[in-house]
């Protein structure tokens, strides 16, 4: 499967086309929209979500709840577009409408893409590089993330993501007992974390970064159960499934580390305490006791869960703007002061789920793949009895 995102954050819309799935898989709007309304949520968005209601609009590659094979499309409207037609349409306007109107943006942000993207592209207003750079794109990686689970679930693959710590403050209380579990604690607490203490602190954290005009940035987990052992491969560098899911959580807005099981604590533990050790289950086969390498190993998946960490630096859109220079007059300003959320770390869970589902269900499709679903089911258990009985 391949996907294409266009859209700016304050365009008419964003929308996807997505390639190569698979047909007779069942589809409907609300499959789509249930994750759309995740990624709205969560204690410290902006202004902006108030004025957002997304919603999903399929118009192709779906007819009767089932998709046909053919390319899907997806478009998601932003209802702020209508304070932003002026500024933001297509036709070309006059000289002296564009002093009115453009908003144009000459002080770059800190942290942003609007400085690089500008001497790149060469674009004396930089609304030309925000505009896209803007993490609105990421409701429609989680329209076609809310696909890829679609597909992954027909097969009994669950995934969530999950906030794991805010502004410094950790989650102490990671347990649960199922994938159920997770969802339904995360979805409960208002910044996506499974601990009532920790989410309490966190939210009062957000506070204050919004009291200081300041933003914090957090750690997020997705963990991903009943992936079967073979995902990805270890036979050449670009099939390897951990390091596509690093470049894919990497690719989002913010994101500036990734982690695989222990990950960079692994650099610090003995070999005898990081590796999972093997078992033999009659008839279930192989599995381990423990799983700290997060369910890779060679590149692939060993069976156990895939539990990927991403940290998310603090949103470089702050109301106390640290110092830039115009690029106009060079002469040193504060950066521009654009509407933001102080926190979105709930809201990158979901984006974070998204990214690792579309993966997953790449790598599944070029394991098990074929033209209908039902094909593709009778692969994959085929390989999975061989698997059990190896
Ligand atoms: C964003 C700035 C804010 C966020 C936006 C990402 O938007 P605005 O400039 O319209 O206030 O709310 O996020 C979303 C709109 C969204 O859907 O997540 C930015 O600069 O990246």
């Amino acid at each position: 499967m391949r996907f294409l995102t266009a859209g700016e954050s304050h365009g008419p819309e964003l929308t996807t086309i997505i390639e190569g799935v698979p047909s007779h898989l069942p589809l409907t709007e609300e499959d789509i929209n249930k994750h759309l309304q995740r990624r709205q949520k969560g204690y410290g968005r902006g202004r902006r979500m108030q004025i957002e209601k997304d919603q999903v609009r399929i118009t192709s590659g779906v007819r009767h709840g089932k998709t046909t094979g053919a390319p899907i499309t997806l478009h998601v409207e932003n209802k702020d577009w209508k304070h932003w037609q002026r500024i933001m349409g297509s036709e070309p306007i006059s000289e002296e409408e564009e002093k009115e109107i453009k908003r144009k943006l000459t002080r770059p942000r800190p942290g942003h893409a609007d400085l690089n993207g500008a001497i790149k592209y060469r674009h004396r207003d930089m609304r030309n590089v925000l505009e896209r750079s803007s993490a609105r794109e990421t409701t429609v990686r989680v329209a076609v993330g809310a696909v890829a689970q679609k597909l992954l679930e027909y097969f009994k693959i669950e995934l969530c993501g999950h906030v794991l710590e805010i502004g410094g403050i950790r989650s102490n209380d990671c347990s649960y007992t199922s994938i159920y579990e997770l969802k339904t604690k995360s979805e409960e607490s208002e910044v996506r974390c499974l601990d009532a203490e920790a989410s309490k602190k966190m939210m009062e954290a957000i506070d204050q970064a919004k009291e200081d005009g300041d933003s914090i940035g957090g750690v997020v987990e997705v963990v991903a159960v009943n992936v079967p052992i073979g995902l990805g491969s270890h036979v050449h560098y670009d099939r390897k499934l951990d390091g596509k899911i690093a470049q894919s959580v990497l690719s989002i807005n913010a994101f500036k580390g990734v982690e695989i099981g222990v990950g960079f604590e692994a650099a610090r533990m003995l070999g005898s305490q990081v590796h999972d050790e093997i078992i033999y289950i009659e008839g279930e086969g192989f599995s381990r006791n423990t799983n700290r390498l997060g369910g890779f190993e060679g590149g692939m998946t060993n069976g156990m869960p895939v539990v990927v960490h991403g940290a998310m630096k603090p949103i470089p859109t702050l109301y106390k703007p640290l110092q830039s220079v115009d690029i106009d007059t060079k002469e040193p300003f504060s950066a521009s002061i654009e509407r933001s959320d102080s926190c979105a770390v709930p809201a990158a869970a979901v984006v974070c789920e998204a990214a690792v589902a579309w993966e997953l269900a790449n790598a599944f499709l070029e394991k098990f793949g074929s033209d209908t679903i039902e094909d593709i089911h009778d692969h994959f258990e085929q390989y999975e009895s061989k698997a059990r009985e190896f």
